[in-house]
């Protein structure tokens, strides 16, 4: 994290600790983060890898074997139909690699805490 924010905790990660709270922000500083995966898939984990990595929370919705989540998955991301697809806030990332890219242009920072 670059830009003085802390992560809003997933269910399935960590906290932040007290010290990182007082030092980079409050938890409401972030946005809410929502990945839609399936659980072979590797663009998947390498997504997930960098918002944990990043120490950002998110809810994860595993649409394997899933067809109804999935057609509301490729109908909220305008038609996509692969997996990952990310949503920070009320937007629409992409992909794995469009997180990636957020990432190398310095973007996605500002994005995790600007979105609510
Ligand atoms: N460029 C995409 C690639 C995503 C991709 O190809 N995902 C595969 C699973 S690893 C997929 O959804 N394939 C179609 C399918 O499983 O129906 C990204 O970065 O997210």
């Amino acid at each position: 994290m670059g830009v003085g924010c802390v992560s809003r905790p997933s269910r399935e990660t960590q906290r932040p600790s007290a010290t990182q709270v007082g030092r980079r922000g409050t938890l409401e500083d972030m946005a809410r983060v929502t990945i839609y995966t399936t659980i072979l898939c590797p663009y998947c984990h390498m997504a997930k890898e960098l918002l944990r990595a990043k120490c950002v929370a998110f809810e994860e919705v595993d649409v394997t074997g899933k067809a109804t989540l999935r057609a509301e998955m490729t109908s909220k991301a305008g038609g996509r139909t692969t997996v990952p697809q990310i949503w920070i806030g009320d937007q629409h990332v992409g992909g794995c690699d469009d997180l990636m890219c957020l990432e190398r242009n310095g973007k996605l920072d500002p994005l995790l805490c600007a979105s609510h």
